[in-house]
């Protein structure tokens, strides 16, 4: 039999693609829109497996969604400032740039190769500088509103990056970037106010619940991290010298209060260092400089043995009078709550663990039933009836023990109830070159001065090799033709800001540039955005659950509030595909188990390889390449090329007369697919078109055969649903069924209702043999549901009063037979 020839097909259909170019989004409001956004590749190297996953499952919605008529826009863009340009250009001498566009045209090549439908007129890079204008631009409006903005405090530094790092960046206390250990230093850096959005980032998840993986909502949940509580103030006694002063602690037990023995501020909190002692100044010092060396994953692991040391001070607690000593300890955390907790051992372990280890005083407060804490050392944290605790002994529950002494503290004006959320601010200034450049200039009279839009974009200067090396400071600073400048506001020399934004400012809006690539008056055409936007379906990693989506959530917020935007969330849809792994492991150089995109298409093709991908399983999960057969996928697509040399009925042929049972199949497999792709369960839809391949294969060489019109819906049908998932193949078919290209938008069939009815077939039930009732039932029907129906059919169970059912012997969908006695 003839063979496809998979090399010439590519060739061929690249060619013709490149020339219709089916993909540009009309945006001229003929037909209903439909936005498909995939994250956008950082430019690191050629495109590899996890790249081939992703891009083949986004494309079946893009290209479903196309084959149903709507206007869609599937754009394509890269992530293109960032570390690994400007360590590359470090390594060889040049211009971050340079190796920068090189692999952006090594991607957009293999791209296109692998057959993707994107809209490359939108293509943007947010590199170039009419894209990082932008991302200026919208940086000046948000410090305008107060939402970025400058301070001094210890940050997260990478000593191999040479670069302060997000919070987020942070991973088990390594550089997610290059697992080096992270440790603190003190420096004045920008910041977004995320935090004045953290309610509502919450809130808001609750219209994401359907469309969104749940564990995605929980991870995010998690790291806004809210907490219900109370502030409640302490007086810090005078002694000696020393004056007195309120300090407010953070807490979500304040019905424990009564059990407070002590308190602890953290050790590298500024407080710590104001109100120790003179006489314990000297410990204080060495303990202080030993826990600036630790991360904060060791300060809160409860494994390690507590330390601290006692600062010399008391605090009066605001509902006995009791004077308890303040110590300073490292699991308390300097940038959480306020920094400073009462300690209540019986009732948090971490406070009876401090206890133990320095011999302060345990008070149960909650009887939960319980062994006694202040025995055991194991601290409770139930329910339970308070005790030793004045007017709220005596009460049984949390919920009332907290109402009352809140309404207590507020009452006096001690404290009042209280939220605290675990999110930080968002810090954004980088010491590298290869970024988008804060525009503000620091004027040695006028202060932090805006660069004026008008002069947007701060463009970066032209620095190679090892004129970017890591120095602690940015390199910019070194570049001092750029750096000294004009004061704007008076005229007098001043310095541009030499730091640059992190990436992921460049990315939390590059979605609603794509809806007008070109605008110049802004960073988006509003009006543009108020066709496309919210994207209907997001596709990308796991591995952005966090960072990226929260800070595009907050843009979105922010730019929302800005009045540019009219909605509040900017994904309805979000599907995170799994990993492509080799013999149950990440592929990785050391582990020598890495699988080469190119090798893979060599060998089989492009459409064997997203075929393979697509079939490997739901989306979500993993796919082990040891396990499959891209072999198996190629030899599928062959068979499903070979029908379409067999269908000898003219194109344009109606259908109506053709055999019913095909008919029936390809109607049927139709109408499943649009719920299988609307429900994302791809690997289905590859399934069902391999069940029709092979009816359709068996109603031509043993049915109806080649001539009859519903083996020629059927093959087109089968070469529709292809172009989802193998566009070169499904090209290739509809060509040799006589079509003009491209199929990608020949339309989706009109699925006729009539043929989706089910055929009914006639079941008769006997009882001992003698025939008792008929029964119309579906063909399909399994043994089980066919003696239930037939048990619970009126005249049989007539027929069974006072006897035992000893046996049913069950043949669906035709017979039932029913021996009692
Ligand atoms: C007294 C108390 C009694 C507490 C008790 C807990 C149980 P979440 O839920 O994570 O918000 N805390 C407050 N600030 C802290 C800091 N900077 N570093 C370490 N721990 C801190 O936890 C809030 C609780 O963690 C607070 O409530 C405080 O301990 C502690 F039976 O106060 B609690
Ligand atoms: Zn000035």
């Amino acid at each position: 039999p003839a063979t496809y020839d998979v090399v010439a097909a590519q060739d061929r259909w690249r060619k013709v693609w490149d020339d219709l170019n089916p993909f540009e989004a009309a945006d001229d409001g003929s037909r209903e829109r439909r936005y498909a956004l995939t994250m956008f590749p950082y430019p690191s190297g050629d495109l590899h497996m996890g790249h081939a996953e992703v891009m083949a499952l986004h494309d079946v919605i893009a290209r479903y969604w196309w084959q149903r008529g709507y206007d869609v826009l599937n754009p394509i863009g890269w992530d293109s400032f960032g570390l690994p340009a400007e360590n590359a250009a470090i390594r060889r001498d040049e211009h971050p740039a340079t190796y920068t566009y090189a692999n952006i045209e090594t991607q957009a090549e293999s791209f296109r190769r692998y057959g993707m439908s994107f809209d490359w007129s939108r293509r943007l890079h947010t590199s170039d500088p009419e894209y990082y204008r932008w991302t200026q631009w919208l940086f000046l409006r948000f410090r305008e509103r107060g939402l970025a903005y400058r301070r001094s405090s210890p940050v997260n530094w990478c000593p191999n990056d040479q670069t302060v790092l997000a919070n987020e960046q942070v991973v088990g206390g390594m550089c997610d970037r290059c697992g080096a250990e992270v440790t603190k230093r003190e420096l004045t850096q920008w910041y977004f106010k995320v935090t004045d959005y953290a309610q509502r980032l919450l809130d808001d998840m609750e219209g994401l619940k359907a469309t969104w993986p749940e564990r995605v909502l929980a991870m995010q949940r998690n790291w806004i991290g809210r907490s219900e509580g109370a502030h409640v103030d302490f007086e810090i006694e005078p002694a000696g010298e020393e004056p007195g002063r309120t300090v407010t602690v953070f807490t979500t037990r304040p019905d424990t209060l009564y059990g407070a023995t002590f308190f602890v501020v953290a050790a590298d909190a500024k407080l710590a260092g104001e109100i120790c002692a003179p006489e314990q100044r000297e410990a204080f010092e060495a303990y202080l400089a030993q826990v600036r060396k630790e991360t904060d994953i060791d300060r809160l692991s409860s494994e390690r043995e507590k330390t601290g040391v006692f600062l010399g001070r008391y605090a009066v607690n605001p509902v006995n009078g009791e004077r308890i000593p303040v110590w300073a300890a490292d699991y308390v955390l300097a940038d959480y709550g306020t920094g400073a907790v009462m300690a209540v051992p019986a009732h948090d372990q971490r406070d009876l663990d401090f206890a133990k280890a320095f011999d302060l005083p345990v008070r149960r407060v909650v009887d939960t039933g319980e062994e006694n804490p202040e025995e055991t050392f194991v601290a409770t944290a139930g329910d339970g009836v308070y005790v030793n605790s004045d007017d709220l002994d005596g009460l049984t529950d949390k919920a009332s023990g907290i109402a009352q002494i809140v309404g207590r503290l507020e009452g006096e004006g001690r404290g009042k109830g209280a939220v605290n959320f675990r999110l930080r601010d968002w810090l954004l200034s980088r010491q590298r070159f290869w970024g988008c450049p804060i525009p503000i200039i620091h004027c040695p009279t006028c202060g932090e001065v805006p660069v004026p839009d008008d002069q947007l974009p701060v463009v970066l200067p032209d620095l190679r090799g090892a004129d970017l090396k890591p120095k602690g400071t940015s390199p910019l600073a070194a570049a001092e033709e750029w750096v000294d400048v004009d004061c704007p506001s008076c005229g007098g020399p001043a310095k541009r800001d030499s730091d640059t934004m992190d990436t992921f400012v460049d990315s939390s809006w590059y979605f609603l540039r794509y809806c007008s690539p070109d605008y110049t008056e802004g960073p988006f055409d509003p009006e543009a955005v108020r066709r496309w936007m919210p994207a209907h379906q997001y596709v990308g990693g796991v591995e952005h659950a966090i960072l990226h989506l929260l800070y595009s959530r907050f843009f979105t917020k922010v730019l929302h509030d800005m009045g540019m935007v009219d909605f509040e969330e900017p994904f309805q849809a979000l599907l995170n595909q799994g990993q492509v792994i080799n013999q149950g492991k990440a592929m990785s150089k050391s582990l020598g188990n890495g699988v080469n995109l190119g090798d893979m298409i060599d060998q089989y093709g492009v459409d064997a390889v997203r075929l393979t991908m697509v079939f490997a399983g739901p989306p979500e999960d993993d796919i082990d390449w040891a396990d499959m057969s891209p072999s198996g996928s190629l030899k599928f697509l062959q068979r499903a090329w070979r029908l379409s040399g067999d269908v000898t009925s003219e194109p344009g042929t109606p259908y109506d007369g053709g055999d019913v049972t095909l008919r029936k199949a390809t109607h049927r497999t139709l109408r499943e697919v649009e719920h299988l792709v609307d429900s994302h369960r791809f690997n289905v839809v590859v399934a069902r078109v391999m069940e029709l391949v092979n009816v359709t294969r068996k109603a031509i060489d043993s049915g109806c055969g080649p001539t009859d019109p519903a083996v020629r819906e059927a093959v087109e049908a089968v070469a529709i649903l292809l172009s989802l998932v193998a566009p070169y193949t499904a090209e290739e078919m509809w060509s040799r069924l006589g079509h003009e290209p491209t199929v990608a938008k020949a339309g989706w069939p009109t699925v006729d209702e009539a043929l989706l009815v089910q055929d009914s077939v006639t079941a008769v039930v006997q009882v001992q043999g003698k025939l008792r009732a008929k029964l119309e039932v579906g063909p399909d029907i399994s043994e089980a549901d066919l003696e239930a129906m037939a048990l619970a059919e009126p005249v049989i169970q007539r027929a069974l009063e006072g006897k035992t059912v000893r046996k049913v012997i069950v043949r669906a969908p035709k017979l039932v037979n029913i021996v009692a006695g």
